[in-house]
């Protein structure tokens, strides 16, 4: 079993509202038919999630936000959706649609719902989720981020390994130079804000990605826009990327 999470910035472009990449998402999905190996996608918000929650000063954070904005984002993350969807289909894969209300009660993954999951991605469907905003209780209402549903899965799956499809080649040890850091040792780079991202862009992933090598499970950052990439870390050939390497207790 594999997680997948492709990063909003991969599958859309943020720098403009609304504005799929779709010969990027296409290229994603193709590439996805040589993997052999029961897999989970969770996509990002990009620039359809992240405008909007931008928009309605929605965040991470319980609380009682504009129900207006609640509505539009989810509507939003239900178009860039059905764009992965489709491109899965053009592309003769099988995706079986899971809205993160389906697993998700308030912030607390249902348990059973997730195991339900793994049986779905073993049947040769490919269930596909995503950040979005969700109900919480008491008339609050919060962001979940993709990155977060990675390792909520992570937790309770156990996958062989988690991939993360970014818009970058890997995390970089100096953002000048571009300094490709091809194994996480120790201690995690600084990393400037982004914005845009209301869910922390890259540090959320980072933050989520050490959390995830701590249950010892290999966790990869490679580029989205070379999908052979995603192929070859599967198939356990040489790629370019980051790995953070499974550790147990450090
Ligand atoms: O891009 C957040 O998901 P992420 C989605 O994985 C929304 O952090 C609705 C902003």
């Amino acid at each position: 079993m594999i997680l997948i999470k492709l990063g909003g910035s991969i599958i859309t472009n943020k720098e403009k509202p609304l504005s799929p990449r779709k010969k990027t998402i296409d290229g994603i999905t193709k590439s996805l038919r040589k993997i052999k190996e029961p897999i989970i996608i969770i996509h990002g918000g990009g620039s359809y999630g992240h405008y909007w929650s931008v928009k309605y000063d929605m965040h991470t954070k319980e609380r009682k936000y504009d129900i207006r904005g609640v509505s539009i984002i989810k509507n939003s993350m239900i178009e860039l959706n059905k764009i992965i969807l489709d491109s899965l289909l053009k592309n003769k894969l099988n995706p079986y649609a899971l809205p993160p209300t389906d697993f998700m009660s308030g912030n607390k993954p249902i348990l059973n719902k997730i195991k339900e999951i793994e049986k779905i991605a073993k049947s040769g469907l490919i269930p596909v989720t995503y950040g979005d905003a969700l109900w919480f209780g008491k008339n609050k209402t919060y962001i979940l981020s993709g990155d977060k549903i990675m390792t909520h899965f992570a937790k309770i799956l156990k996958p062989r390994l988690c991939i993360f499809a970014l818009n970058e080649d890997g995390l970089y040890s100096d953002l000048k130079s571009k300094k490709l850091i091809s194994e996480l040792k120790g201690n995690v780079p600084l990393m400037s804000e982004n914005k845009m991202d209301v869910t922390g862009g890259m540090t959320r992933k980072v933050e989520e990605a050490v959390k995830i090598s701590k249950m010892g499970i290999n966790v990869f950052f490679v580029n989205g826009k070379k999908p052979e990439r995603i192929v070859a870390v599967v198939k356990n050939r040489e790629f370019k990327g980051t790995m953070f390497r499974g550790k147990r207790n450090g």
